[in-house]
């Protein structure tokens, strides 16, 4: 008798993990390739992934889960996970992983895109974006429209701009205030080469590197400093290997909410303006969350580090060093787009 319950009990417990084996694959199953469940537009069960590189104490994490909340708001049949800390990928990576079908969404700095869209190096000339309001009027006005629908040709979708703001030089090494200061620092650059050209043009020994790799590099000294915005540097605790700081805002990044395309068009008509609606409504919240955290940020990095204000006369060396790199990549990123882009900063001012 015994005997029989232990048979019957194995065959219980064997058929239990099989089927939680079903029910995770199937879950993970459609979170890995966003296409397993072949949903031809049904509107059936599904699981989104949003990858992003920054911490879950980053406004853009905040935003992240706001449009979770607003999209599972919405609807039953989509599920939103959001892995932080570049858990699933870095941003170039991650857009790859879209260009594929095995990511759903990331929403990575635009500077990385370039290497699919030279055209979108706009965003990372030096010194033109002056100000949060011009960068507004600029990325919701036809500029940023046209930009957004540049991506598809890359099997991407892309749904709205939210910003990752106005970088900021940090070293371990001196105060910089001018750009004698800058000279033969070993600055860790976004994979672009715009950023590469801009930081020999001020002298510096610039390096290529993903963002996930940016505080082991620190910390080990294999670099001395880095550029970001004042949130990403203070949450990703930056002050702990970095000693100075300076208000440099040589260029204002956006951060681009990006959709896999081959994913996208298995949506229902309803799940896309769900989705649509709520990219657009975070990405609203994600630019005043970060302009309040950028304050805070400042205020809290100048008890932590050494902090070096960039005297005005100084700043005109920056931009005149510089231009040669802008007049260089013109060409590179399109003299059209890039005439586009100044103006349409003009038009803003
Ligand atoms: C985070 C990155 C980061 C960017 C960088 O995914 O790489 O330094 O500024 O915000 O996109």
């Amino acid at each position: 008798m015994k005997k029989l319950l232990m048979v019957m009990l194995s065959a219980v417990m064997i058929s239990a993990i099989f089927l939680a084996g079903c029910g995770g694959s199937n879950s993970s199953g459609s979170g890995e390739s966003g296409a397993a469940e072949g949903n031809e537009g049904s509107g059936e069960k599904r699981t989104l992934r949003v990858s992003i590189g920054v911490n879950d104490k980053h406004p853009e994490y905040e935003a992240s889960m706001k449009f979770k909340e607003l999209v599972e708001a919405e609807t039953d049949d989509l599920t939103v996970e959001v892995y932080h800390s570049g858990q699933i990928a870095d941003d170039r990576s991650a857009i790859e992983m879209l260009q594929f079908g095995t990511l759903d969404i990331t929403i990575p700095s635009t500077s990385p895109l370039v290497n699919f869209l030279p055209e979108y190096g706009v965003f990372d000339l030096p010194f033109t974006i002056p100000n949060e309001e011009v960068a507004d009027q600029v990325l919701d006005g036809e500029f940023g429209t046209k930009m957004l629908e540049m991506v598809d040709s890359q099997g991407l979708v892309g749904l709205a701009w939210w910003e990752n703001g106005f970088r900021n030089l940090t070293n371990d090494v001196r105060p910089v205030g001018s750009m004698k200061d800058v000279e033969g620092l070993k600055i860790r650059t976004m994979e672009n080469e715009i950023h590469l050209d801009a930081w020999k043009a001020l002298g510096a020994n610039p390096t290529p590197m993903a963002f996930t790799e940016l505080f082991t590099a620190m910390q080990q000294g294999t670099i001395d400093g880095q550029e970001n915005p004042y949130p990403t540097i203070l949450l990703s605790n930056y002050p702990e290997v970095q000693e100075h700081i300076s208000n440099t805002n040589h260029v204002y990044t956006p951060f681009i909410f990006l959709f896999s395309k081959s994913i996208w068009e298995e949506l229902s008509a309803d799940q896309q303006d769900i989705i649509s609606k709520a990219a657009v409504e975070a990405g609203q919240f994600n630019r005043e969350r970060t302009r309040e955290v950028a304050d805070e940020s400042l205020e809290e990095l100048k008890t932590q580090m050494t902090f070096t204000e960039v005297p005005e006369e100084e700043f005109a060396k920056f931009q005149e060093a510089v231009q040669p790199v802008i007049e260089k990549h013109k060409e590179s990123i399109g003299a059209d787009i890039v005439d586009e882009y100044l103006s349409a900063i003009e038009s803003a001012k």
